[in-house]
Formats: C-alpha cells, structure tokens, sequence
C-alpha cells in the first residue's frame, strides 16, 4: 500500500490484529483437498440413484457462486481494505475459495461423464436464476471505491450474503443426502466446505460490524434500509431458483426453510435483526452437520441437541475456535 511516506510493510507484530491472527489460524488448521476424500465409493449409489440432475445443478450453482468469490470478492475486498493483516487473511480466504470451486469439479469428474459435465456448465450459464444471484452479488463487489468504507462495507455485506445465506439452498441437498447416508463421500466434500464458510461469514461479518460503527448514524441507517432490501430481493430470486432446481424431489418447502434460517444468521454475523421467525429446519440436514464431529458451525449449534434451529448473536464464545 503506497502511503504518503512510500509503501508500508505488513506488521504482524502490531497490537491489536488478535482476532485476525484468530481467524488465520483457525483457516490454516482446517486445510484440506477434495482429492483427499474418496469420491469414488459413491460411484456405484450414483448409477442408481434417481436425481442425478438435481444433484448435478446443485453443484454446478454452487461451482459459479465460489468461482466468483474466488476471483472477484475475496481479491476486491483484499484489495480495498486499509489494514494489512486484514488484507492478508482475506487473500488466505481466497485461495480456500479456489480449492472450493475446484472440489466440484473433483466430484463431476469422479461422476459424469464429459459431455454431462459441459453440459452442467452450460446450464450455470443459461440459468436465469443462477445469473441474477451472481450478477447481483458480483455488482457491489465491482462497486468499491478506493479509499470509501461505505462502499466497502456493502462489498462485505454481499460476501457475508453469499457465503451464509446464499450458498445454502445448494448446500441442503449433499447435507440431506448425506444424512440419509445417500453419496455421502461426495456430501463429506461439501460439509468441509461449509466449514470454511462459516468462518468467512464471522470473519467478514465481524470486520464489516467494526465498519459500520465508524459511519454517522444517517449513514447507518440508509445501509440498514439498503442491506435488508438487497437481502430481500436475493431471498426473493433464492426462492425462486429452490422451486426450480428442487422441482423434482418434492423438497423445495424444506429447502426454502433452511435458506431462511441460514439468511438469519447471515444477518446475525452482521449484527443486524434477524428477520424471519424461528422454524424447524429439517432434522437430517441438522444432523448432516453435526455427524462430521467438527465445531465448525460453531455458531448456535455447538454442544445443543435440537430440531428447531435458533440464531445466536456473536459473543465472546463465538470466537473460541
Ligand atoms: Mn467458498
Ligand atoms: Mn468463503
């Protein structure tokens, strides 16, 4: 960063990064590669089971969606961040954003055959759905000014809508899955992905609260009005996109539920209202994540056993990785 006194030096030394120094090691403990999970012991379940194009489209959305947070939304927000340990934690989040866009690939490759596979990439493409979500996701990644907090701080707003809200109608299908111990090797791959998302969305979530505290309460307020309109609008098209992908396996209203409880938290890593009622999230999923035996959704479901699934705000135990 060129300062007026020539570029400055990153100084890990500095009081006062000991949360980032958290997150940055809580991200390199959980390292891994898809190729270290056997994928291929769900080959035999894929040949018979029945909704292989669901499954397909789910992971080919999911694919778009973490391609663009691997080669716009990490990098801009890396890019436009004035502290330069933040600046290093998130290029780190951007290179497990790449190992998640790849971990798909790894699972097509191990399932289908080539022309299935251009065929996936060819839908992400024509999806309507699929494209707005991005579109609209990208925009305020592309929108940052430099040296501007309020711009700056949507970009955060979006990553946190992203990666705690709207990957989650992709991610309900592996999980259900899984707990029903249906391509389990393949849902492993994705339970470890969402571990890595669930410290991106407290990380981000947290650094963007610190933000917001600086601006003047007008300001506070018009982003209040923005972020629940845009969250609304993604929720809007998310609802859409569940009817459509899920049309075939009669899961949509299950999914739907899921993807509101997962925008509540969203809002939560964000520090604002949640704002849909608490509901029932279907238990297999639940399980789905609580079987791999990690924390990493250490958020509201550390050591609880439940089938309604409650929002808890960020505290001091939330970082106790
Ligand atoms: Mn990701
Ligand atoms: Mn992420």
């Amino acid at each position: 960063m060129l300062g007026v006194n020539g570029y400055e030096a990153v100084n890990w030394n500095r009081q006062g990064g000991e949360l980032v120094k958290a997150f940055w090691d809580q991200q390199w403990r959980q390292i891994w590669f898809p190729e270290e999970i056997a994928v291929s012991k769900d080959v035999k379940q894929w040949s018979r089971f029945e909704h292989r194009e669901t499954y397909k489209r789910v992971l080919g959305g999911l694919t778009l969606l973490d391609t663009i947070q691997t080669n716009i939304g990490m990098n801009e927000i890396a890019r436009h961040a004035p502290d330069l340990q933040e600046k290093a934690l998130y290029t780190v989040f951007a290179a497990f954003e790449a190992i998640h866009a790849k971990s798909y690939s790894y699972i097509f490759t191990t399932l289908c055959t080539n022309a299935e596979i251009e065929a996936i990439f060819d839908w992400v493409k024509k999806n309507g759905n699929l494209q707005y979500k991005a579109g609209r996701i990208a925009d305020v990644y592309r929108s940052i000014r430099d040296g501007d907090p309020v711009t700056l701080w949507k970009a955060m707003f979006a990553s946190v809508m992203l990666e705690s809200f709207l990957f989650y109608s992709g991610f309900f299908y592996p999980l259900y899955l899984g707990g029903l111990g249906i391509l389990r090797s393949s849902s492993e791959v994705i339970s470890l992905i969402l571990r890595d998302e669930s410290i991106h969305g407290v990380a981000v979530g947290y650094f963007a609260q610190q933000l917001y505290k600086t601006f003047p309460d007008h300001v506070r307020e018009e982003l209040a009005v923005w972020g629940y309109e845009f969250l609304l609008d993604l929720y809007h098209n998310e609802l859409a996109y569940t009817d459509d992908v899920y049309a075939d396996t009669g899961l949509a209203p299950e999914v739907k539920a899921y993807v509101r409880y997962n925008a509540n938290k969203a809002l939560m890593n964000l520090g604002f209202e949640t704002m849909f009622p608490d509901e029932e999230v279907h238990p297999i999923v639940m399980n789905g994540i609580r079987n791999e035996g990690t924390t990493y959704d250490f958020f509201s479901q550390k050591g609880t056993t439940y089938a309604v699934a409650k929002v808890a705000p960020i505290t001091d135990e939330t970082f106790a990785f």
